[in-house]
C-alpha cells in the first residue's frame, strides 16, 4: 500500500518485482557466485602481476567502465520523485481518459524535474526554466505530460529547436559557461527572435529561480485536446497549482547557494518527503470548445502565447501528490523515458508545430540515451497495463513472449494478438478533416511576438519588475558585443519603452527600436517569420501572473534557522520551536561549533550547523536566541563577523528575522540597526504577539516591497 492513499498502488508492487537489497546478504558476482575477498586481485605471487584469469577482478572492472549513459541532450540536471494523482471532480464531460472520469480514482505517477541548460552536474539555482514531467501510469497505458515551470516557450516551430539549445548551451570553443544564459550566443539568437521575447519575460522573472521544486507551477504548455465519449473535441491547457504558493529566492541569493549547496533543490525535495512534508499540486485545467478555437486574439496552436486567466477560468479537477522517494536515483530518475506522444485514448494532439516536433524526437533520444528500442522495459517506464505485440528482440529483451508467430495477420497463433475495438479502449485517433498546400511556411496567426510579453510585464508587481529589470541587466552585461545588446534592447522597446531604457542606460547603449523586417540580419537572410506586428494585448494584465498574489497562508516546511551559544534562554527556544512545529515548519540549531549547546537552565541542544558549515540563504527566517551569555559569545571577534554576516544576509534577501530578549547589540551592529524602521518582517521581544508576528512574516515569504530600504 502507498502512504495517504486507500487503493493499492500497482506501480509500486510492479517496481517491488524489481527491487532488491544487500541487507544480511553475501557478496556475490553477476553470475551468483559468492565472492571469498573483495579486497585483492589473483596474483602470481604477493607481489607478482595480476592473473588474466581473474574472472571476478575483470566482471567489476568491465561493469565499471560501462557505467555511464549519455545525459539527456537538455533537462540533464534532474530529481524524480513517486506519487499520486487523486481526481476530485470528473472531467467525463469533456473527455474519456478513465484517470480523469472516476471520482476518487487514484493513479500512481513519477515526476521529474529539472533545469534546462545545465549538464547533469550543474548547479539547481541556475537562472532556467524548470521541466515539470509526470508519468501517470493508467489502467489504459502510460500518459506522458511533459512540461514546464513557464505556460510557454521560445520558439513556435520544432524546427528552430537545435538553434536555440545550441545558443544557450556552452559556446562550442571553450565550453563556457555552465547551465547560464548569460552569454553572447543565447543573446546573439534570442536578439534575433521576436518570438522568444514573451518567454525571455518569463526567464528574466523569478520564476527562473525557485525557492523549492515543492513551489513552482506547472503547464503542458502546448494545447492538447480532450475527447469525450460523444466525440466532442475541447481544446485543454494544463495547469499544476502548489499548495504552498508559488515563491522564489533573491538572485543574489540563487548565486551564493550554488556556491553552499549546488544540491539545494535535490535536497528540499528529498528530505520534505522524508519528512512527510508531501508537495501537492491542485491539478486544473482550462477547457475551450472546438468551435471557439478562432475567437482569441491569438493563436491557440501558437506555443509562446497561454490563455489568460480572465478569459478562460482554471477549473481545479484533481491533486498530484509526491510522497515517495526513488530507491534508485539511477534506476529511476535517471532511466525514466518520458514523451509527449505517450498518451491515452480521450486525450490527443493540437497541430502547435512545436509539440508535433516533440513527437519525433522523444522516443529517437532514448535510443541513444538508453541503448536499446526496448527502454520501455525498464521497470520505472513499464506500463501497468501489460504489454502485448509482435514487436521482438533488440538489446536487452527482458519479456520472453511465448509462441511461434511474431506477425499480424497470423493463423499460427490464432490471430493474437487482437486488435481493441474502440469500446474495448482502442486508441482512435481523434476524425479530423485537413487540407492544404504542402508549404514551408508559419501562419499569418502567428506573428504577433510582443503583445503577450507586454501582459506578462504590465501583470508584475514593482519588485517583480525591478528584479525582471535586475536580471536583463545582469545577463547582457555579460554579453561582450555590443551590438547584441543593442538589438535586445531594441526589442524590449516593443514591449515597455521604461524598462528597455533603464537597461540600456545600464549597458551603455542606446534604445533605437527593431525596424521589421529585422534590419540587423544580413540581407539574403532577411526572413519573414522573424518580424513580428505591433498589437495591444486584449488582457492588459492578468492577476495570476504575478507571484505577489500567490497562496500566503502556511509556514509547512519552511526551514527556520535558530542561532545560538551557551547561555540562552532553553525554555524559549523549546516553546518557540514548538509552536512554529505545530505550524509544520522545521527548526535547525546553528551555533558556533557543532558541539553541544547549554542553555541557562542547563538543557542542553544539539546544533545541526555551525556558523561555518552552512549560511543563512539555506534558511527561510532566523531567530536570534534570547540569552545574554549567548550573545557575549556570539560577539567574541571569532564568531562576530560569521554571526553579522548571517544576519546581514537574510536581511537583505528580505527574510524574517526574530530578535530575542538581549540581543539588541547584535541587532545594533548588523545592518538591521536598532533604529525601528517600518518592517513587518523584523520581530523583537517588545512587539505584542512577537510569535505570531514572526509566523505571519514567514507566511508572507519575503518583505520584497522593503528590499531597496533593506539593501541601503
Ligand atoms: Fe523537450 N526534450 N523538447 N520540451 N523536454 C527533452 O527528451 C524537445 C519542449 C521537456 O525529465 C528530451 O528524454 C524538442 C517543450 C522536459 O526526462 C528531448 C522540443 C517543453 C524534458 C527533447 C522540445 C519541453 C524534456 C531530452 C521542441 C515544455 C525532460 C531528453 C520541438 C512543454 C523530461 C528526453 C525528463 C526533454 C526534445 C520542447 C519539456 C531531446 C525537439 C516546449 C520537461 O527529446
Amino acid at each position: 500500500m502507498n502512504m495517504k492513499t486507500n487503493e493499492p498502488n500497482k506501480k509500486a508492487e510492479q517496481l517491488d518485482l524489481h527491487s532488491t537489497s544487500n541487507e544480511n546478504e553475501k557478496l556475490t558476482t553477476n553470475q551468483g557466485l559468492k565472492i571469498n575477498n573483495n579486497q585483492d586481485s589473483l596474483k602470481a605471487g604477493g607481489r607478482g602481476p595480476s592473473l588474466l584469469e581473474d574472472f571476478i577482478l575483470r566482471e567489476k572492472i568491465t561493469h565499471f567502465d560501462h557505467e555511464r549513459i549519455p545525459e539527456r541532450v537538455v533537462h540533464a540536471r534532474g530529481s524524480g520523485a513517486h506519487g499520486i494523482f487523486k481526481l476530485n471532480k470528473s472531467l467525463a464531460d469533456y473527455t474519456k481518459a478513465g484517470f480523469l472520469t472516476k471520482v476518487g480514482k487514484e493513479t500512481p505517477v513519477f515526476v521529474r524535474f529539472s533545469t534546462v541548460a545545465g549538464s547533469k552536474g550543474s548547479t539547481d539555482l541556475a537562472r532556467d526554466v524548470r521541466g515539470f514531467a509526470i508519468k501517470f501510469y493508467t489502467e489504459e497505458g502510460n500518459y506522458d505530460l511533459v512540461g514546464n515551470n513557464m505556460p510557454v516557450f521560445f520558439i513556435q516551430d520544432a524546427m528552430k529547436f537545435p538553434d536555440l539549445i545550441h545558443a544557450v548551451k556552452p559556446e562550442p570553443d571553450n565550453e563556457i559557461p555552465q547551465a547560464a544564459s548569460a552569454h553572447d550566443t543565447f543573446w546573439d539568437f534570442i536578439s534575433l527572435m521576436p518570438e522568444s521575447m514573451h518567454m525571455v519575460m518569463w526567464l528574466m522573472s523569478d520564476r527562473a529561480i525557485p525557492r523549492s521544486l515543492r513551489m513552482m507551477e506547472g503547464f503542458g504548455v502546448h494545447s492538447y485536446k480532450f475527447i469525450n465519449d460523444e466525440g466532442k473535441v475541447h481544446f485543454v491547457k494544463f495547469h499544476f497549482k502548489p499548495k504552498l504558493g508559488v515563491h522564489s529566492v533573491a538572485w543574489n541569493e540563487a548565486q551564493v547557494i550554488s556556491g553552499v549547496d549546488s544540491d539545494f533543490h535535490k535536497r528540499d525535495l528529498w528530505e520534505a518527503i522524508e519528512n512527510g512534508d508531501y508537495p501537492e499540486w491542485d491539478f486544473g485545467v482550462q477547457l475551450i470548445p472546438e468551435d471557439d478555437e478562432h475567437k482569441f486574439d491569438f493563436d491557440l496552436l501558437d506555443p509562446t502565447k497561454l490563455v489568460p486567466e480572465e478569459e478562460v477560468p482554471v477549473e481545479i479537477f484533481g491533486t498530484l501528490t509526491l510522497n515517495r522517494n526513488p530507491d534508485n536515483f539511477f534506476a529511476e530518475t535517471e532511466q525514466v523515458a518520458f514523451h509527449p506522444g505517450h498518451i491515452i485514448p480521450g486525450i490527443d494532439f493540437t497541430n502547435d508545430p512545436l509539440l508535433q516536433g516533440r513527437l519525433f524526437s522523444y522516443t529517437d533520444t532514448q535510443l541513444s540515451r538508453l541503448g536499446s528500442p526496448n527502454f520501455h522495459e525498464i521497470p520505472i517506464n513499464r506500463s501497468i497495463n501489460t504489454v502485448h505485440n509482435n514487436q521482438r528482440d533488440g538489446h536487452m529483451r527482458q519479456q520472453i513472449v511465448k509462441g511461434k508467430s511474431s506477425y499480424d495477420p497470423n493463423s499460427t497463433g490464432g490471430g493474437c494478438p487482437f486488435q481493441a475495438m474502440m469500446s474495448e479502449g482502442g486508441f482512435v485517433s481523434q476524425e479530423e478533416r485537413v487540407s492544404g498546400t504542402k508549404i514551408r511556411e508559419r501562419s499569418k496567426s502567428f506573428v504577433d511576438h510582443y503583445s503577450q510579453a507586454k501582459l506578462f510585464y504590465n501583470s508584475q508587481s514593482t519588485p517583480e519588475k525591478q528584479h525582471l529589470e535586475n536580471a536583463l541587466i545582469f545577463e547582457l552585461s555579460k554579453v561582450s558585443l555590443p551590438e547584441v545588446r543593442e538589438r535586445l534592447v531594441g526589442q524590449l522597446a516593443y514591449i515597455d519603452m521604461i524598462l528597455a531604457s533603464r537597461v540600456a542606460e545600464k549597458l551603455g547603449v542606446e534604445v533605437k527600436k527593431l525596424d521589421w523586417p529585422n534590419q540587423s540580419l544580413p540581407a539574403d537572410s532577411t526572413i519573414a517569420d522573424l518580424q513580428s506586428e505591433e498589437k495591444e494585448p486584449k488582457t492588459k494584465a492578468s492577476e495570476a501572473l504575478s507571484m505577489r498574489n500567490t497562496i500566503k497562508n502556511t509556514i509547512k516546511s519552511r526551514k527556520i534557522g535558530f542561532i545560538m551559544a551557551n547561555g540562552i534562554n532553553g525554555g524559549e527556544v523549546d516553546d518557540l520551536k514548538k509552536t512554529l512545529e505545530k505550524e509544520g515548519a522545521r527548526v535547525e540549531f546553528i551555533a558556533p561549533t557543532l558541539a553541544k549547546v547549554s542553555a541557562d537552565d542547563g538543557e542542553e541542544f544539539i546544533p545541526k550547523h555551525s556558523l561555518t558549515s552552512t549560511s543563512s540563504v539555506c534558511f527561510d527566517a532566523l531567530f536570534i536566541c534570547s540569552g545574554e551569555g549567548s550573545v557575549k559569545e556570539l560577539m567574541i571577534p571569532e564568531n562576530k563577523h560569521l554571526v553579522l554576516h548571517f544576519i546581514n544576509e537574510a536581511y537583505k534577501h528580505c527574510k524574517a528575522i526574530y530578535f530575542g530578549t538581549d540581543t539588541e547589540m547584535l541587532r545594533n551592529k548588523s545592518n538591521v540597526g536598532l533604529e525601528k524602521r517600518e518592517d513587518p518582517a523584523i520581530i523583537t521581544r517588545e512587539d505584542a504577539n512577537p510569535k505570531e508576528k514572526f509566523i505571519q512574516a514567514i507566511e508572507k515569504h519575503r518583505v520584497w516591497d522593503l528590499e531597496s530600504e533593506r539593501n541601503r
